[in-house]
């Protein structure tokens, strides 16, 4: 099956009202999604790696205001005469925001920035029907500052293919941060300035016992620009104090007792910790927050802080603190699970909640008494490596199954209990992969349940029938695109 073909502009005129004509060049972004728009067959037919491909794949009608999907006169296919496209810079809108007015004649967008530019060509992209565009108007901005999709990498390897896929499909849906799940005790699948042990012996491993893998430094570049290309940003987590013991296989005198290591397979957790005072560990922790804030081109490095069932609270705190300070003088600003409301953190610092299991009023505390923001990524909601039901073949369930619905239907907010509601910044959606070997099985998560969750991060208004009836319509574009994804039997697959 070939994907349908659009007209391919006549013209792309950029106007910035505020600045010096022509803005062609700060509209890089927007040239290269359109770029593939012409018809180049092998282009188009070559899977996600086209923009296109990407944009055909891409998220659901949710505009406010006019509705794409509806109904209204269709653009004529390919053989008519191509519209004029004119795109123009508009910064009274807002960040990411945008304004659509399409029709036969003239496809109109404004934008509020590039990135804007970049989502409203993905919002276009979603309007394509059989070659052709409704005409409709619409305008957009996102609920949400931080819209992330975290991959764990750690549990099982992906290789950068794998990841560059993971980027098309989160850009397509209009998500902005890839959340890179960089060590486990499993292993460790970042490669760091002076550290070689790290990845010559904490990375040839997997929770099955597998060969695992890392990302060299170069690799990591690449996914970092490639992701950039593509309005996403990069997030690197390094998860300390637990979830160490790859680092502790690489290097031992980091460990509580400082013994020799064995490569661990398997999916427990909470087991390890790294020696919380050793001057070892502080060592290691300065390389690789040196390494990683000298690699990283956004400004979020994530430093876990989930799960260290092996130690006291106050001495856990303590540690985090110490972290909180090592990053700050790398220049960097810091992410971390949300065990670590309670100690004293950088201004700026973003917690990440996941769940309710935990005391939550520690988080009501720090947002009180602290300059910190939160991103929700309620296990129950937004934990793609749950099963979508209790017999489902791949997943986890301790979260219970997750749902398209599940997925679509809840608030950021009201997650958590009371934390004002703007020192919520973002939804992240979690992909953990205990269970998963595979991009196929990646995408089996993740389609259809991460559209879903796109509609959550943009604050559209729920309606679950034209959710339902857009999932149908993207299974086509899914198919065309070679991507393996759950028909669930809730969804009338075309
Ligand atoms: C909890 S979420 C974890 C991970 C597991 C995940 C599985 C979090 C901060 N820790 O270590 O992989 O559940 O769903």
């Amino acid at each position: 099956m070939t994907l349908p073909l659009l007209p391919a502009p006549r013209h792309l005129t950029v106007i910035d009202p505020g600045g010096p004509p022509p803005r062609r060049e700060t509209l890089d972004a927007l040239a290269l999604a359109l770029a593939p728009w012409a018809p180049r067959a092998s282009r188009l037919t070559s899977g996600l790696t086209s923009g296109l491909a990407s944009g055909l794949a891409s998220g659901l009608a949710s505009q406010r205001g006019a509705e794409p999907d509806g109904a209204g006169a269709a653009l004529p296919p390919v053989a008519s005469a191509p519209p004029a496209v004119t795109a123009t810079l508009d910064p009274t809108l807002a960040s990411e925001g945008y304004e659509l007015s399409i029709d036969p004649a003239a496809w109109d967008l404004r934008a509020g920035d590039e990135a804007g530019a970049y989502r409203a060509v993905q919002t276009l992209h979603q309007a394509v029907r059989d070659g052709s565009v409704p005409t409709f108007s619409c305008s957009d901005a996102p609920a949400y500052p931080v819209r992330g999709v975290m991959i764990d990498v750690a549990r099982h390897f992906f290789p950068v293919a794998s990841i560059e896929r993971i980027i098309d499909l989160a850009s397509a849906y209009r998500f902005n941060e890839l959340h890179l799940h960089l060590s486990d005790d499993q292993g460790w699948r970042l490669e760091i300035a002076g550290r070689p042990l790290l990845t010559a012996l904490g990375a040839s491993n997997d929770a099955d016992g597998g060969a695992g893998g890392f990302f060299t430094r170069d690799d990591y570049r690449h996914l970092q620009e490639y992701a950039l290309e593509r309005h996403v940003v990069v997030v690197p987590e390094i998860d300390l104090p637990g979830h160490t013991h790859a680092a502790q296989v690489a290097y031992p005198e980091v460990s509580p007792d400082g013994a020799p290591r064995e490569p661990y397979a398997g999916i427990e957790v909470g087991f390890s910790s790294v020696h919380l005072t050793s001057p070892a560990t502080w060592a290691l922790v300065e390389d690789v927050v040196a390494s990683l804030a000298r690699d990283t081109l956004g400004d979020y490095l994530h430093l876990g802080g989930d799960e260290t069932l092996t130690l006291g609270r106050a001495e856990y705190l303590t540690f985090m603190e110490r972290l909180g300070e090592v990053v700050a003088r790398h220049g960097k600003k810091l992410a971390l699970w949300q065990e670590a409301a309670g100690a004293a953190l950088p201004a700026g610092t973003r917690l990440q909640y996941w769940t309710w299991e935990i005391e939550t009023a520690h988080l009501a505390e720090a947002a009180r008494t602290q300059d910190v923001r939160f991103v929700a990524s309620p296990a129950n909601h937004a934990y793609l490596d749950q099963k979508y039901t209790d017999d489902f073949p791949l997943g986890l369930t301790w979260a219970g199954a997750v749902s398209i619905r599940d997925a679509y239907a809840w608030d950021p907010v009201d997650e958590l209990p009371g934390v004002p509601a703007e020192a919520v910044v973002g939804v992240e959606a979690c992909l953990w992969s205990e269970t998963l070997r595979t991009l196929d099985d990646l995408t089996t998560m993740l389609l259809p349940r991460l559209p879903a969750l796109a509609e959550v991060a943009w604050g559209s208004p729920k309606n679950v029938d034209r959710l339902a009836a857009s999932l149908a319509r993207h299974g086509r574009w899914w198919d065309a695109a070679g991507l393996v994804f759950h028909r669930d039997p809730s969804i009338g697959w075309h």
